[in-house]
């Protein structure tokens, strides 16, 4: 793609991920030859704003993609499914947010920090990979080249925006009936199309997206799975277990991880300091670490709380923090945007 400007589409732009996009865009300059404004249709018609302009929505069909270079997918797995090859098939360039296609082998799976050279010459469709994936890989790559990594164990403390715009609004309106001493309703938590749903406010629920057989949700099997598409790396033992706690922006991660060689606490520091991408807050004696309330509106991932395991000495303990809508989807997107800006 030599140009020097693009048409861009951006498919959900009127959603949580889809606005971060749009004020990514705008923020970046990106160099624009047109935006489209997509979603469905109970969105048609109405205005989203691109700076300080309103922009109509238009419904997402096949012939929107008509003339798009690059058009940039987080309206769901299904829509993903259905239009993105159309919007192939009519020349553009997929980055896709979803699930839908992130562990087809012929799709690659791009953290622009670690392997953006795998986007070859015809891309077609270029996968996101998961929000909780994406931060803590950004953080474990460094050590993963110095030492080699055998083992991950992971635990998530996710905010409510990852599961849309309905779920922050869910959890405002049931905080504000808690306090209230009203009952709260549950209607999106902890996956909007099952059946069943638990409050969020002032709680923590061990589901996030739908349960597998094997009794991990999808979302632990997508970081398991997605962490070693993206290191290329089968033989790394990973284990999640993801919570939704009442945060509405940043996920936290508790990670601990076993390297294959030994290791100097003071080399983790420089090469997470060096880092692309990463911010190293870790002072305990000023009780500094990364929280999701500093993360959130930031581009970076945030790491803390560095400590050598007291059983394993090559277990290394962390606590990983980013933006879940920007590094977790929107940032990551627009910077392999900018990568065919760029080349
Ligand atoms: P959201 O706030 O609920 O927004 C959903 C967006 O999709 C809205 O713009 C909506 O448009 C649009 N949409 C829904 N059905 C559609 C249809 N049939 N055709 C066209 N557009 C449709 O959700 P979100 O948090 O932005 O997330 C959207 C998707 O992005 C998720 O489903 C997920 O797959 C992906 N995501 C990825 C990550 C990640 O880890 N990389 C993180 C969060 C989300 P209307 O205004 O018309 O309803
Ligand atoms: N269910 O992109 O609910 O696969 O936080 C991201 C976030 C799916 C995804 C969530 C989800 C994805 C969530």
């Amino acid at each position: 793609m030599k140009k020097s400007t693009f048409h861009v589409a951006v498919v959900g732009a009127t959603g949580a991920v889809g606005q971060q996009i749009l004020h990514l865009l705008a923020e970046r300059n990106f160099p624009l030859a047109s935006l489209k404004c997509l979603a469905s249709s109970r969105s048609a018609g109405k205005t989203v704003m691109f700076k300080g302009e309103p922009i109509t929505v238009e419904e997402a069909t096949p012939e929107s993609f008509e003339g798009v270079d690059i058009a940039l997918f987080s309206a769901g797995g299904s829509v993903s499914k259905i239009l993105a090859p159309e919007a192939v098939k009519r020349g553009a360039v997929v980055i896709d947010n979803t699930n839908a296609f992130r562990m087809n082998p012929d799709v690659p799976l791009v953290v622009p920090e670690i392997n953006m050279d795998i986007i070859g010459d015809k891309p077609g469709i270029i996968a996101n990979p998961n929000c909780s994936t994406i931060q803590m890989v950004v953080a474990l790559k460094p050590l993963y080249d110095k030492y080699g990594i055998s083992r991950i164990i992971v635990s998530t403390y996710q905010a409510v925006s990852g599961a849309g715009s309905q779920a922050i609004e869910e959890l405002l309106d049931q905080s504000r009936a808690v306090l209230e001493g009203r009952e709260p309703e549950c209607n999106i938590l902890p996956v909007g199309k099952l059946d069943k749903h638990y409050q969020i406010a002032f709680n923590a629920i061990p589901q996030i997206d739908v349960f597998q057989d094997n009794g991990f949700t999808l979302e632990e099997m997508k970081m398991v799975n997605e962490t070693k598409k993206i290191m290329g790396d089968p033989n790394i033992a990973v284990t999640s277990t993801c919570v939704r706690i009442p945060v509405i922006y940043g996920h936290s991660e508790s990670v601990y991880v076993e390297l294959k060689e030994e290791f100097e606490l003071d080399e983790v520091y420089r090469l997470l300091n060096d880092a692309p991408g990463v911010t190293v807050i870790d002072s305990p004696e000023e009780q500094k670490y990364p929280l999701a309330t500093d993360a959130a509106g930031k581009l970076d991932v945030f790491v803390g709380r560095i400590r050598r395991d007291l059983n394993h000495s090559r277990g290394l303990n962390m606590w990983i923090v980013s933006d879940n809508l920007l590094k977790g989807a929107a940032w990551n997107a627009v910077q392999i945007a900018e990568h065919f800006v760029q080349r």
